[in-house]
């Protein structure tokens, strides 16, 4: 089973919000608006995160609009933020084209 992990410390997020490109801390979530060119890179965007997202077993609340996709990211499981939404959130700049 996969071990779980523990929601951080503020002051733990902030200090690691300090090296997240577009990441800010939002009503106790991540939060990032990328936006792209059209709504086929939004979508490829979103369709390569889906695939790491499952492979991590961890999953973004996000939403798509045209070129838009906002998203939050928290560890329901913790009841907080843990280093699985850095480690989604730091895959997801890395897969902006
Ligand atoms: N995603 C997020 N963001 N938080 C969770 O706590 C979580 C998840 N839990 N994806 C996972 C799935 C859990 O429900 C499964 C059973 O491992």
């Amino acid at each position: 089973m996969r071990p779980r992990p523990e929601a951080l410390s503020i002051e733990e997020i902030r200090s690691r919000l300090a090296d997240l490109e577009g990441w800010s801390l939002e009503n106790g979530k991540l939060r990032r608006l990328f936006t792209f060119s059209d709504f086929t890179e939004a979508f490829a965007f979103m369709t390569r995160v889906a695939l790491q997202a499952e492979k991590m077993d961890h999953h973004p609340e996000w939403s798509n609009a045209y070129n838009r996709v906002e998203v939050d990211l928290t560890t329901h499981d913790a009841g907080g933020i843990t280093q699985l939404d850095f480690a989604l959130a730091a895959s997801m700049n890395a897969a902006t084209p």
